[in-house]
């Protein structure tokens, strides 16, 4: 054990040389990130992280500063989720634990990696309740939210503290971690050499799992067999960063695909072997369905009832995570591996001489495809004013069509269900969304990210709704100049704005904002570039314009405000009063 932080400043300031020698909690836990390639930091600064931020800067990494830890969290996971490396957010303690915690919650949920360290008040008092600066037992708080969570009480446990939450984080199904840092530990000194030696880097943390050469076998004997055979890609897929293998299953397969919403782009979504636009009729009719890093839940109505159609169907399930088969329904053929090692293992086994399935199924697949897609065109270039989501998304279709590179992000009710269907990605990890839970709020904090871990262009398109929960984020954005073009789709409400308050009284109805709000002017307030758009037309100039400089960017595209539905293409899940039905 060190000597104290009261010590160390004593030695400090009689001998400058002799304090070289000793280390304390703050350098050890930077010293500890960098060492397994960590160098990007997420969070908001407080007591007792101030300095933990300001010597992680000092120390060459890059902290990103919010202005609330719910995003910085989000953005902590989108980065997770972009390098297969955790994303770190850091908070102070009880309320910005509280606050991060959402946000590691549904990177758990979602499988991203992703550690949230929070400073936490002196155990004594804590475990005593005797009312401390913001006392609270995170630790026991954090423990059912996560896939892991530790606390360090020593300064020489550090190396291996973090080294456990990076293992945690990212290996087998990836999740969020949870690091407790009391207040104490961050001052505790020892000695530097001491320190130095009890780092520790962590070897292979993401090992490889090999399926089992039974249960490829297996997987191709179920879908030998098909004759309506599909593949659905979903996040865990894009996450692998199995690109290639995954592109040559599906093209040596023959079989149709449909990606999930953040596996698009995984191959481009004109791909002549996409399902997309045909997605009831594959589900309904498929009798083979391989599931890759996808799972059977709300997303895809448990593999189960209406949506999947009467025709009996058999599942093979690619999943690193054994508990996940059998969740909803049989899984005939489970390839139990991480996606990387099993796809190539299929590939391998499946040869060169593989018989695609039969050409009815791709040409019912591309009839109803073709019949879908030449139901939206005429839709996607109407140029009604005030826009409505066909209209307005059509020129974001085609804005991302010129220009592949951009990042998509997307969040809202209409907004969201129309974008994912509208506009195509052409290349994998370029689209983020709200992911499993369908949460509000990940916008600011997951552009953010994606323009520092990529550097690629970003363009946010948010409900008006969506946006309000991490808009002050747009100051963040521009004090770091981050190329992120955010398009909030203005229809004055949640879902649409045109609800009444049914007891007639002055208040407005509880899904409607202020009418004709200028978000374009929040931006302004932060030295970047605000515009109102009315039009598709003046929508695409400014987009445009925004990519090309790269500078921080708000379109306030006025979207009418009838056009939506309650919960978008989700209000079958919405219960509704049938007492209050007249
Ligand atoms: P989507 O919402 O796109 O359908 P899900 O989040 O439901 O996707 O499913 C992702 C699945 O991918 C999870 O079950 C997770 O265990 C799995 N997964 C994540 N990473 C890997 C990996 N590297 N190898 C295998 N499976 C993975
Ligand atoms: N809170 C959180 C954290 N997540 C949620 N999903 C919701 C509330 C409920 N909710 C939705 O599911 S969508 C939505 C809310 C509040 C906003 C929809 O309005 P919008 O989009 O303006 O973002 P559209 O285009 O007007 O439909
Ligand atoms: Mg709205």
């Amino acid at each position: 054990m060190g000597s104290t932080a009261v010590d160390i400043r004593a030695r400090k300031t009689s001998d400058g040389a002799e304090a070289g020698t000793l280390t304390d909690g703050f350098h050890l836990v930077i010293d500890a990130l960098k060492l397994n390639d960590i160098n990007t930091i997420y969070g908001v600064p407080g007591i007792p992280i101030t300095d933990l931020g300001r010597l992680a800067q000092a120390a060459g990494m890059r902290v990103i500063s919010f202005r609330h830890e719910q995003n910085a969290g989000y953005a902590a996971a989108t980065a997770g989720y972009l390098t297969k490396k955790p994303g770190i957010c850091l908070t102070v303690s009880a309320p910005g634990f509280l606050n991060g915690l959402v946000s590691l919650a549904n990177a758990t949920t979602n499988c991203f990696p992703m550690i949230l360290i929070s400073g936490s008040s002196e155990r004594e008092i804590v475990d005593l309740q005797q009312g401390d600066y913001e006392e609270m037992d995170q630790l026991a708080v954090a423990k059912t939210l996560c896939k892991a969570a530790y606390r360090v009480l020593h300064a020489e446990d550090i190396g291996i503290g973090i080294a456990r939450a990076i293992r945690a984080a990212v290996s087998g199904r990836p999740g969020g971690v949870y690091l407790d840092l009391p207040a104490k530990l961050l001052g505790q000194t020892m000695d530097a050499e001491a320190g130095a030696k009890s780092l520790v880097k962590v070897v292979d943390a993401a090992p490889r799992q090999l399926p089992a050469p039974e249960a490829v076998a297996r997987a191709l004997d179920v879908l030998k067999g098909a004759k309506r055979p599909l593949i659905v890609l979903g996040k865990g897929a894009a996450y692998a960063q199995a690109d290639d293998d995954i592109r040559a299953l599906v093209e040596k397969s023959g079989i149709p695909y449909l990606p999930m919403s953040m596996a698009k782009g995984l191959l481009p979504d004109t791909h002549p072997l996409s399902a997309g636009p045909a997605r009831s009729l594959v589900l309904q009719e498929s009798d083979v369905v391989m599931l890759i890093g996808a799972r059977l839940n709300w997303l895809l109505s448990h593999g189960k009832g209406q949506t999947w159609g009467d025709q009996p169907k058999q599942f093979v399930q690619i999943d690193i995570e054994p508990k996940e088969m059998d969740s909803n329904v049989k899984i005939a053929a489970p390839v139990v591996g991480d996606i990387g090692s099993c796809v190539s293992a299929l590939n391998e086994a499946m040869g060169d001489d593989w018989t695609p399935p039969p050409a009815e199924w791709a040409r019912a697949v591309n009839a109803k495809k073709r019949t879908n897609l030449e139901k939206l065109a005429p839709k996607l270039r109407n140029n009604n004013v005030p826009m409505d989501f066909h209209g307005a998304l059509g020129a974001l279709r085609t804005i991302i069509s010129e220009r592949p590179d951009v990042i998509l992000v997307n969040e809202g009710a209409n907004t969201l269900d129309f974008a994912r269907s509208i506009i195509d990605i052409y290349q994998p990890r370029k689209r983020l969304d709200v992911g499993t839970w369908g949460v509000m709020g990940i916008g600011m904090g997951t552009a953010i990210a994606a323009a520092v871990e990529t550097g690629s262009p970003v363009l946010a398109v948010e409900g008006d709704s969506a946006f309000g929960f991490s808009g002050m984020e747009i100051e963040t954005i521009c004090r770091y100049n981050l190329p992120v073009c955010v398009v909030v789709f203005n229809n004055n409400g949640i879902y649409r704005g045109t609800d009444v308050n049914l007891s007639g009284g002055s208040d407005v109805a509880t899904t409607v904002f202020v009418k004709g709000s200028r978000y374009d002017k929040m931006m302004e307030a932060f030295g970047g570039v605000g515009v109102h758009a009315e039009t598709p037309d003046e929508l695409i100039r400014a987009v445009n314009e925004a990519v090309d400089s790269g500078k921080p960017t708000l379109v306030n595209a006025v979207i009418d405000e009838k056009a939506g539905t309650e919960s978008g293409r989700i209000g079958n899940l919405n219960p509704q009063s049938v007492v209050s039905k007249k």
